[in-house]
């Protein structure tokens, strides 16, 4: 696997989820709503993920599943009183009291905090592990393998465990082939996460620069930019004329992780670099169309000269938890 799930999260203690300790409740960077944890089964490893907001939905699909509580739920604020009322008719009825520190419905406690919930709405994943031959494979299930075109190369990939290869582009005419149109998944609200490691400057003007992937249509606005390279060597995105958003520069020749996201409903577009936010604006809030085959050039616009690994895109926009563990796994 190229991306294991099971190492220890950077800087974080793997805590022991024993009942009524709110481990980590409240320790993200906006988790304002984790302050009333404490309830046995609500308090999950990535507390810091209920500042997020706006993931609620994900909890749904948890069902009987041991590990529902720790995917993507936010503290659950809504309901504070049912761990405890519980544990209390717990011990009412059963005589024998089960040993206190051996909470009967969790598993032994994982190697680490568990991963986010990333298979939800997983649209592409491309390793870039294969190291020979011109196929790359769409690790999401949706059949999206890429044709390494032109002069693609493979290199050593990015720095976490099990990265395995990764594929350089020249910056000429160098790009990966998808079988499919990415308009359908990146045209419109989506996250696209990579790690990149480049020396190249670029262009402010996006429908000017190299990128990651996207469209420009000429005298047109139905266009889109993913990991556009800005005159400084920032990266960004950016979609029809509104002329988007970028980091400050990350053209150091070292191996960075960058998460874009657009929500197509208000034009909202962030610019995540190594698992922080780093920028925000708004764009244009409609659905792009343009169709458009190709990772590592920006089509009808400019080619990339990078380095790129693990590159994956999703139909949503992903919280800062999620982004903040694919950047330090
Ligand atoms: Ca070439
Ligand atoms: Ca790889
Ligand atoms: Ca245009």
């Amino acid at each position: 696997m190229a991306c294991g799930p099971r190492h220890v999260r950077h800087g974080i203690v793997p805590g022991v989820p024993d009942a009524g300790t709110p481990e980590e409740v409240g320790a993200g960077s906006e988790g304002g709503t984790g302050g009333t944890g404490g309830a046995p089964d609500a308090a999950p490893i990535l507390g810091g993920a209920g500042g997020s907001g706006g993931v609620g939905g994900n909890g749904g699909s948890g069902g009987a599943n041991l590990d529902a509580g720790r995917d993507l739920a936010p503290p659950d604020t809504r309901t504070p009183d049912l761990g405890v009322p519980d544990l209390a008719r717990d011990a009412a009825t059963d005589p024998p009291p089960p040993p206190p520190d051996l909470p009967p419905d969790r598993p032994p406690p994982p190697d680490g905090p568990p991963p986010p919930n990333l298979a939800l709405g997983l649209m592409g994943h491309w390793k870039f592990d294969e190291g020979m031959g011109t196929i790359t494979a769409d690790s999401s299930g949706h059949n999206n393998s890429g044709i390494l075109t032109n002069g693609v190369a493979w290199v050593t990939g990015a720095p976490f465990p099990g990265s395995g290869n990764a594929v350089s582009f020249d910056g000429n005419n160098d790009f990966v082939a998808t079988r499919q149109d990415l308009a359908p998944v990146l045209g419109g609200t989506a996250t696209m996460a990579f790690w990149i490691r480049t020396t190249q400057t670029g262009d402010d003007t996006a429908h000017s620069a190299p990128g990651v992937s996207g469209v420009e249509q000429a005298a047109g606005a139905d266009d889109v930019f993913w990991g556009f390279i800005d005159a400084n060597g920032g990266i960004g995105v950016a979609a029809g004329n509104s002329g988007g958003i970028k980091s400050d520069p990350i053209n150091d020749d070292l191996w960075h992780h960058v998460a874009l996201t657009r929500d197509d409903s208000n034009g909202k577009v962030q610019v995540y670099v190594d698992g922080g936010l780093v920028r925000s604006g708004t764009t244009v809030a409609d659905r792009k169309a343009t169709p458009f085959t190709a990772i590592g050039r920006i089509t009808n616009a400019g080619s990339l000269h990078a380095q790129l690994d693990d590159l994956r895109i999703w139909n949503r926009v992903l919280p800062t938890a999620e982004i903040d563990f694919l950047a330090t796994h």
